[in-house]
Order: C-alpha cells, then structure tokens, then sequence
C-alpha cells in the first residue's frame, strides 16, 4: 500500500483527493488534527477518528487534538467548569487508547479562542456567512431540534479553529463534512486557505443497523463498558449474513453494524482476527483481512454468533487501557 493508500484507507470521503495526494507525498512537518466536544467518557465515534490520528502518526504526520470546550458550551453540554473538567480526563483517556502522547498536541479550545484577535476574524466569518447555511451546517450535530444563535457561531469557530491551529489536514466523522464544506467556502474570505479534509465513516445503530450509532439515542459503547455490557451489547446487535441488508419495511437503509466495527475498528488496530470455536464445530478460524472475514459471514462458513464472540473479545481489549485509566481517574 502506497501512502496515499494508507492515509485514505477506510475513510468516506477524500476533500479532495488531489490535495491529499500532495499531503501524502511529504507528510513531515505537516499538521493533521481532529476536535472533538469534551465528554468524560471516550466512545466508539471518537474512537473511530483516533484510529485514523494513530494511523497519520505512524505515516510522519504531526497530530493535533483540539479539546473543544467552547464549542461543547456552545452546544449546550453543560457549565463552563464541568466541561473544563471533563477535557483532562478525556486527554488522558485517548493517550490510554494509543494516541502516542510525545507526538500529539493537546489543545484546549479556549486557550486561543478568547482573543482579540480570533474574535474579531470570528466576526468577519459572521458576515459572510447566512443563518440557514451556518443551520444547515450544524443540523448532524447539534443536540436538541430548535437551533440556537450559539449554535449558528458553532461552525464558523470550527471552520476558524483550522487556520488558527494551522493544520494542513482536517479529519472528522460524515457529521462533519458540512462544517468542513461551509470552511472550503468561507475561509478565503478572510485570506486563508480552504482545508483538506478527511472523513471517517459513521457506524449504524447498533441493534437496528438504521441511521448512526449514538451515544444519545441508543446504544453504544464506551470505555466505561465492562466486558460483561459489550457481550450484552454485541449480543443483541443486528448481524444478518451480509454487509449489504434489505432496507427495513419502511424502506430506511440498513446496514451491518456488527461488520462495521471488525471493519473500522478491529482490523486497523490488531491487523488479523482469530475467531475461536470448538472443534466440534470446525475449530479456530483466523482472517487477515476484513473481506475474507465478511465473506465467510455471507457463505455461512462463520456463523454470527462466533462472530459476535470474536467482536466482544476484541472490542473489550481494545477499551481495556481506557477502562483502566477511568478506573484511576475516580479513585
Ligand atoms: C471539532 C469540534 C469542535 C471544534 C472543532 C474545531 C476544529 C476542528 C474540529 C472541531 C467538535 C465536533 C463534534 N464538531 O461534533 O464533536
């Protein structure tokens, strides 16, 4: 696999794949980050962009992560000072995952977006920027449905954040691509460059394979799960015999969550697969890549059961040294 191979490997979207050419070409020196809303807790999303961090590190890229208080405040997930709070236990949460902490940069939203000068760039992005865009922007992340004045100025400090971080390479979740897109647009207004981007793939609903997983609504799973809730969890998840299911009866789209998270989460950290069985029922059976495992799932040959199991085992080492940190972090 070539580098450009590597860096795009498992993502939705390439914005665009020229400009990620060139990054690809001479990553040394070059920032790549991703901001994520402080929450105590680390979850299968934010994880899904970490592997992408941990990916870019080893291909040479400088890895920023920006702890974005403001922005959580701005979208009403609570006081100033809880936010605050919970963003050193978050740091310490995504080093335990496998964020090299010697070359990751954490930075805290409100160290730089509190002045003079940001704010009044801030302004100038305001003007440029109509409230149904800046709506349109945030609908894939705002909680809650009426839309807030803080959540209009939402995008616009994330799109600002790119330039004033100087990074070289956004990565974010599907969510994120309209706020990405709303910075493409605006940011030359104000003399800086449009963004590259990178977008990871949303994982689906866990126990319906409809719409994204989320912690929010439905189930998901997070570094606080003990190893009994992920086999509850996994259990009970959608896995019929192929990555491609029937739409619902309601015609909404259905995917494969279960293969989803081999494919997006257990392959990119731990490279091969062993599914145990007993003998009895034809005994250990090892991938080397997603596909072949996603095949014999449709031929029949790895029953969803002993692929459940497979998940459960990998996904709980996976969160361990998360779920240790947590443990140290309450006592
Ligand atoms: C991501 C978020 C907030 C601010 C950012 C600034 C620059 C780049 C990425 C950023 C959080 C993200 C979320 N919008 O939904 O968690």
């Amino acid at each position: 696999m070539d580098a450009y191979d590597r860096i795009t490997r498992n993502v939705s979207e390439v914005v665009t794949e020229e400009e990620v050419r060139a990054l690809a070409e001479s990553p040394d020196g070059k920032r790549a980050y991703v901001g994520y809303e402080p929450s105590g807790v680390l979850h299968i999303g934010h994880m899904l962009t970490a592997n992408k961090l941990i990916e870019l590190q080893d291909a040479g890229f400088e890895v920023v992560v920006l702890l974005a208080d403001v922005h959580a405040y701005l979208n009403g997930k609570g006081t100033f000072e809880e936010i605050r709070e919970t963003a050193t236990r978050m740091q310490e949460q995504f080093v335990a995952y496998g964020l090299e902490a010697s070359q990751t940069e954490f930075v805290l939203g409100s160290d730089f977006q509190l002045d003079e000068e940001y704010v009044l760039d801030l302004h100038a992005l305001e003007l440029e920027t109509s409230l149904s865009r800046a709506e349109r922007a945030m609908a894939e992340i705002a909680g809650g449905d009426t839309a807030t004045v803080a959540q209009a100025v939402y995008p616009l400090m994330q799109a600002l954040d790119i330039v004033y971080l100087d990074v070289d390479l956004a990565i974010g979740g599907m969510e994120q691509r309209k706020v990405h897109m709303l910075a493409r647009d605006t940011l030359p207004s104000i003399d800086a460059d449009s963004p590259t981007c990178l977008h990871t793939p949303l994982i689906a609903d866990l126990t319906t394979g409809v719409g994204k997983m989320s912690t929010s609504s439905g189930v998901s799973i997070s570094m606080e799960d003990a190893e009994s809730d992920i086999e509850e969890k996994v259990n009970k998840a959608y896995c019929p015999p192929t990555a491609d299911p029937d739409p619902t009866d309601e015609g909404e789209e259905r995917e494969n969550p279960v293969l989803q998270i081999f494919e997006y989460h257990v392959f990119p950290r731990f490279g091969e697969v062993v599914v145990e069985r007993p003998d009895k029922y034809g005994g250990d059976l090892t991938y080397e890549t997603y596909q072949a495992l996603e095949d014999d799932l449709e031929s029949g040959e790895l029953h969803p059961a002993d692929a459940k199991g497979a998940l459960t085992a990998y996904l709980n080492a996976l969160i361990e040294p998360g779920r240790e940190k947590i443990r140290q972090q309450r006592n």
